[in-house]
């Protein structure tokens, strides 16, 4: 065994490796069963081999038993995540994606994500390729959001230190692209692109078995932690000095998904390596990667990421290994700090005199309701727009790089279409959710349909305590895979069944402590019964502006999570 393989986990591998050495590069049989029109799926290999190509192949569970009931296969059809570095889009793309969504959909939609991009949720078989190279002439491609490889890269949208945003989101996307897969097979398959032997092309830095588990990449601009730094893999924590970028602290080994009660997994905090040039970015970037590409598991997929091959090999010893790899030794850590991680909403104003106007999009889910046109209204903006439009990590959308003179036409179609409602609460801000049901096939509680009701009860407990200017970082996820970030919020539901949850409590308002779990397996009555006593609890009983996951660590009422491998189910 090499020294560069010396962690590597011994064992029979999973069988997603198989499928990934046997796919020549990423193609598998993805383009035969484009032409089958016998089924709306895709055979084998190709139902995961696609995810590489930034689909996710699914079907409507709200219908799937009454289709098995008439004997008709579930409605197959695939979600589509773009690729978008630090979720800036530019408005004529905007336009093609909203017209993408009208008329090609089952659902109508743009789904802001988690992670600072827009998926289409059901597209069918024979609109697939039109979506690929309708996206393609708009200048965006989905290459590498899914898939065991780097993800979109995020980088913070607070658009205020405008000159550091701008140097900050430069690098996001020349690591997304330096850590792109560079196999022609995309190309091939959606664009129609000349064919390329795959025996004559070369993957290398993630190799020809890609990485062993997703991997996410984040930039993050302190005091604003609005990417979640800790729920990745691998961050880059701009350092400025005097409104200039000068390097990064490099943060390794974060993420947030469990399996429930399986105790070899957990969510886990990223461990700080130090302080990087700039000019070491790309390097250490493809060191670190490359690093767990080399020592992660292949053997089970449940202890692949980073953050378990930190704890199994010791963080010293990847650090090291890191920067032998790079050629780079990291220096000491430069001060720095979170202070928060909502967005700021309503208008601000950047230091290059351009103006920016935050809009709260409930759920990240832009579509027209009845008396709310969310979807058109920003179509509408787009069309007279002449910045870019930015997508948050916390699924909201910011009309950015607004001239004076347009302030007042934009914000008249906000007002219009019910993008720019003074009545939301703080509560409401703070609080998010993942899609989960109807489209996710991992779902085992409701997040996205649940969340306006349980904020609206949250909002009368916080009234009933004379707390309705407050809020709590409150999220929610369908499961334990934590796509809603729920494992970093101050209260956070993991859905364990058909309406039951896992409730937690603890965390911070930075994002920089895990909560643990205060009561197994509960209704959504018995969560607003246990919030109303905590609340009550908390309004007479905090310290002056005391947040909530402070007041309940300090009053005794639950335990820090201080190092989550060996204390999270304490
Ligand atoms: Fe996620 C899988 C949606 C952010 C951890 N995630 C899924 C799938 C694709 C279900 C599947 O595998 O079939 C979900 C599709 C639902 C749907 O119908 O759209 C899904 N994840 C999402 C999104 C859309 C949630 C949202 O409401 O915005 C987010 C898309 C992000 C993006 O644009 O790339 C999303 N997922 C996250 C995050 C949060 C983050 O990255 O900041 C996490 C937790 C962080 C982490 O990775 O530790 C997350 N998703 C997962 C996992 C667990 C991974 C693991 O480590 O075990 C899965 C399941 C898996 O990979 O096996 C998963
Ligand atoms: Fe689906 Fe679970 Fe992710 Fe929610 S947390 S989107 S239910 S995989």
């Amino acid at each position: 065994m090499s020294d560069d393989n010396k962690f590597k986990v011994e064992g029979k591998l999973a069988d997603n490796e198989r499928m990934k050495g046997q796919s020549h590069l990423l193609r598998g049989t993805i383009s035969d069963d484009l032409k089958d029109d016998v089924t709306g799926g895709f055979t084998a290999d190709n139902f995961q081999l696609i995810r590489f190509h930034g689909m996710y192949q699914q079907d409507d569970r709200d219908i799937r038993a009454e289709r098995t009931k008439q004997k008709l296969e579930p409605l197959h059809n695939v979600m589509l995540r773009a690729r978008l570095p630090g979720g800036v889009i530019q408005p004529h793309q905007w336009l093609v994606i909203d017209k993408f969504a009208a008329d090609y959909t089952m659902y109508g939609s743009i789904r802001l994500t988690t992670r600072q991009t827009f998926q289409f949720h059901g597209v069918l078989k024979p609109n697939m390729k039109l979506m690929h190279q309708t996206l393609h002439k708009a200048g965006i491609d989905s290459i590498a959001t899914a898939g065991d490889v780097n993800r979109n890269v995020l980088c913070t949208s607070n658009p205020i230190e405008s000159k550091v945003h701008k140097q900050a989101w430069d690098w996001a996307t020349k690591i997304s692209e330096h850590l792109l897969p560079k196999t022609n097979a995309y190309a091939e398959i959606w664009l129609d692109g000349e064919k390329v032997d795959s025996t004559q092309e070369d993957e290398p830095i993630l190799g020809k078995n890609y990485l062993p588990r997703k991997f996410k990449t984040t930039i993050v601009i302190p005091p604003q932690n609005d990417v979640d730094v800790h729920a990745n893999d691998l961050n880059f924590v701009a350092i400025a000095e005097d409104g200039e970028l000068i390097g990064f602290n490099v943060l390794v080994g974060g993420g947030l998904a469990m399996t429930h009660g399986d105790h070899s997994t957990f969510p886990r905090k990223a461990d700080d390596f130090g302080f990087i040039e700039l000019d070491k970015t790309l390097d250490i970037a493809a060191a670190v990667l490359s690093t767990q590409r080399d020592w992660g598991n292949r053997v089970n997929r449940k202890n692949a990421k980073t953050k378990y091959t930190l704890e199994r090999v010791g963080v010293e010893n990847f650090k090291a290994e890191v920067e032998k790899r790079a050629g780079v030794k990291f220096a000491a850590s430069r001060a720095y700090e979170f202070t928060s991680r909502g967005d700021r909403f309503g208008w601000v104003e950047g230091i290059d005199g351009k103006h920016h106007l935050t809009l709260f999009i409930e759920n990240g889910r832009i579509l027209d309701y009845p008396g709310k046109t969310l979807k058109t209204g920003c179509a509408e903006i787009a069309k007279i727009h002449q910045g870019d439009f930015r997508m948050t990590a916390n699924q909201n959308l910011i009309v950015a790089g607004v001239a004076l003179e347009q302030k007042a036409r934009i914000e008249a179609l906000a007002i219009k279409h019910g993008l720019m409602e003074a009545s939301v609460s703080n509560q409401r801000k703070d609080s998010m959710a993942c899609v989960s049901l109807p489209t996710c096939p991992l779902a085992m509680a409701e997040a996205e349909r649940y969340l306006p009701e349980a904020v609206t009860e949250i909002e009368g407990i916080l009234a009933k305590h004379g707390m309705q200017d407050d809020s709590i970082i409150y999220r929610v996820t369908g499961c334990p895979n934590g796509c809603g970030r729920a494992m970093l919020a101050e209260v956070g539901l993991v859905g364990k069944g058909p309406g039951k949850y896992n409730f937690h409590i603890g965390g911070d308002r930075q994002g920089t402590r895990i909560p643990r779990m205060y009561k197994e397996n509960i209704t959504d009555t018995e969560i607003m019964g246990h919030l109303d006593e905590l609340i009550g609890r908390w309004s007479k009983e905090r310290t002056p502006s005391e947040s909530f996951g402070d007041y309940v660590i300090r009053a005794g009422i639950i335990a820090p999570v201080v190092d989550s491998a060996r204390d999270f189910y304490d």
